[in-house]
């Protein structure tokens, strides 16, 4: 009976592990929000996100109650211009980073609820492939005026 018990329990453990949410093996920084101007109802979030994991994961969505609406988006370079569009969801290599930048992946915030001032955080929630949501306090930051570019 002892030895049975402690089988399960070494099963218990083992299975746990194995399907710890992706949110413990996704790691995220140097998160912040671009500041926009008064009536701007557009902005991005970026950060960094690095897998310590030995599988890719992915952000399949992302949530903030300061936009109605919250999009992955890429940047794509067509005849010279830079567009954005959105994408299904942003991989993140076993191993490596994902780089949420302004010129290349970025969570776009559409519609904002809110003013977005430096100092004040804005809170997004991302969300990956096995459900397990991350929430982030991100600080609203400062950005070259011709960083915005059309859709
Ligand atoms: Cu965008």
């Amino acid at each position: 009976m002892m030895t049975r018990s402690l089988l399960t329990s070494l099963l218990l453990a083992s299975s746990l592990s194995a399907f710890a949410a992706v949110t413990d093996k996704v790691l995220v920084s140097d998160g912040y929000v671009r500041e926009v101007p008064p009536g701007q109802m557009v902005s991005a979030a970026f950060m960094t996100l690095h897998n310590e994991d030995m599988d890719d994961h992915k952000i399949i969505s992302a949530s903030s109650p300061a936009a109605k609406t919250v999009e992955l988006h890429t940047h794509t370079h067509e005849n010279g211009m830079m567009k954005m569009r959105q994408v299904p969801n942003i991989n993140i290599p076993a191993g490596g980073d994902a780089l949420l930048k302004p010129g290349g992946l970025h969570i776009m915030l559409i519609g904002l609820t809110q003013e977005l001032k430096k100092d004040v955080p804005v809170y997004v929630t991302i969300k990956y492939e096995d459900g397990s949501e991350k929430a982030l306090s991100l600080p609203v930051k400062g950005m070259m005026p011709n960083a915005m570019t059309a859709h």
